[in-house]
């Protein structure tokens, strides 16, 4: 089946900061997954570059928007590389290929009469790129977001009618409860449609760095419409064949909630208006907090994803990520919160069960993992596990999926402590019930593995390799499946104890 994965395309008005990492991992974790189930997967990520929020800064910086765009791209791209995600395209906003279909979609947009020129009158915040309804305001001339004092702005436009998308906006919602997850963001959303759609502005005359109107050559589209077609337009030139008879509709639209409204309503409008069918779901995280606050540039109290891959590795940040802030609500996230997930979860938990069960089978078995059948007692944790987590993939419930792995990994802890193999090794007559319990452990470390592949790649597969584990697969994870028989080889630690500098420069 072809699974069609996206994250949000990142300004390049800033570098890429933990919140940007946190969509990315989150998204590559989908798509390892569905990998894993041998799913015909495309992941795209990349940047947008167009319009006021990277104009601004760019000025301000004194280098021209394609400069700036150039520099932070490459830092988003770096980023990409540094988190392990493995996305099949990058797409810049700028190609002029996406660039040249934005026009062709558009102008398909406009001929079919979905377009009229007026003037907008109205507040209009550039960093959010966003105008603003009164309601919205704070005191009256604030971004509620950015908090800076907006102004009025009067300039002749195109408008796309929005207003006309209404009823079928609620007829979409009311015949898919899915379109939009968690519960919660489909409610948000559902309520501002409600609250009467208005035509909104298509076009801004007062900037340049944007994709020109093909039918007004005084005016760009509004960096928005550029931004949600890239979805589309990626899989006309990702590859030297045009791929969206394979993959579109996307199955999942992975975002932040700062941007739902786009997602859920303008973005479906504008497909209907295009008459190109619409994505399957929207999946809305929340937000990484500091200090209760959500983690943004604008504020300055972000955290520098490299310097914490730096440090501690990149399986390390992607599972505390995935662990600490459940997919889909607000959490925060802090420096004791990680060295403690890092210690007692990732070095002791599982990278300790790792090196003792290697260790144990090294000494009492000559390094050949015994056959034997599986402990009954860890069936009800690990028979049926990459079911249920397939289910909770399905869902999109992706931290829900680590912490039913996590019990498994928990209780093969218990199990060892219970079975004390290093005593039955001093017992001749209890030689078989130590086949089991040796075999039983490799057996829930390769089940687990699998399973945690997605999450923390690198050290899965240290792990499986080290085990002599070939299959990767998630039909390969089912507990009892492996055959024993299999050499093991030597590991080093998984998860190394780390010495933090005094001075860190994390958090
Ligand atoms: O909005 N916690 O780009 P952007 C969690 N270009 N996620 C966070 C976060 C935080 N504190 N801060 C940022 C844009 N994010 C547009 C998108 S899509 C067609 C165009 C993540 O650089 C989250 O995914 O401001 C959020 O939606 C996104 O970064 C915003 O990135």
């Amino acid at each position: 089946m072809p699974y069609y994965v996206t994250t949000p395309i990142y300004y390049v008005n800033a570098e890429p900061h933990l919140g940007h990492a946190y969509s990315t991992i989150a998204t590559d974790v989908l798509a390892r997954h569905m990998r894993q189930r041998g799913e015909d997967v495309f992941f795209l990520t990349g940047t947008d570059e167009h319009g006021e929020p990277v104009a601004q800064v760019a000025e301000r910086l004194g280098v021209t928007p394609r400069e700036l765009a150039d520099r932070n791209s490459e830092r988003f791209r770096d980023l990409v590389r540094r988190v392990d995600a493995t996305s099949d395209f990058f797409i810049r906003t700028s190609d002029p290929e996406h660039v040249a279909a934005v026009q062709e979609v558009l102008g398909r947009v406009y001929d079919k009469g979905h377009v009229y020129s007026g003037t907008y009158e109205g507040f209009y915040c550039p960093r959010c790129a966003d105008f603003k309804t009164d309601a919205e305001l704070l005191e009256g001339d604030r971004c509620p977001i950015h908090k800076v004092v907006l102004e009025r702005e009067r300039e002749d436009n195109w408008f796309f009618r929005l207003s006309a998308f209404q009823e079928p906006l609620e007829r979409l919602f009311a015949e898919r409860p899915d379109f939009v997850l968690p519960a919660g963001r489909y409610n948000e959303a559902l309520a501002f449609i409600r609250g009467g759609l208005n035509d909104i502005s298509l076009t801004r005359s007062r900037i340049s760095w944007g994709v020109p109107v093909p039918w007004d050559d005084r005016q760009v589209f509004y960096v928005w419409f550029d931004a949600l077609l890239n979805y589309y337009t990626a899989l006309t030139y990702a590859r030297p064949e045009n791929l969206v008879p394979r993959f579109w509709p996307p199955t999942v639209h992975v975002m932040g909630k700062d941007i739902l409204k786009f997602h859920s309503v303008f973005w479906p409008a504008l497909l209907m208006a295009a008459g190109i069918e619409l994505p399957r779901r929207l999946f809305v995280h929340g937000y990484l907090l500091m200090d209760g606050e959500k983690m943004s540039k604008s504020l300055g109290n972000v955290i520098d994803p490299f310097e914490v891959i730096d440090l501690y590795g990149t399986d390390a940040l992607r599972y505390y990520l995935m662990r600490e802030v459940s997919l889909g609500q607000d959490g925060s996230v802090s420096p004791e919160g990680f060295e403690t997930r890092y210690t007692t979860e990732l070095a002791n938990e599982y990278g300790n069960l790792a090196s003792r069960t290697l260790a144990m089978i090294a000494r009492f078995r000559e390094g050949r993992v015994p056959g034997a059948e599986p402990a009954e007692e860890l069936r009800p944790e690990l028979d049926g596990l990459q079911e249920r987590v397939a289910a909770r993939f399905d869902a999109v419930e992706v931290s829900a999926a680590l912490e039913d792995v996590w019990v498994a990994v928990r209780r093969l802890n218990r199990y060892v402590q219970d079975e004390e193999p290093w005593r039955l090794a001093k017992d001749p007559a209890s030689a078989g019930h130590l086949d089991q319990v040796l075999y039983s452990l490799v057996e829930g470390l390769r089940v687990v593995s699998i399973l945690l592949a997605p999450f923390v790649p690198a050290a899965s597969e240290r792990l499986l390799a080290a085990l002599g584990s070939e299959e990767r697969g998630l039909e390969a994870a089912r507990f009892g499946a492996g055959s024993g028989g299999a050499t093991i080889s030597s590991l080093a630690p998984l998860f190394p104890r780390i010495e933090r500098p005094a001075a860190s420069p994390v958090v």
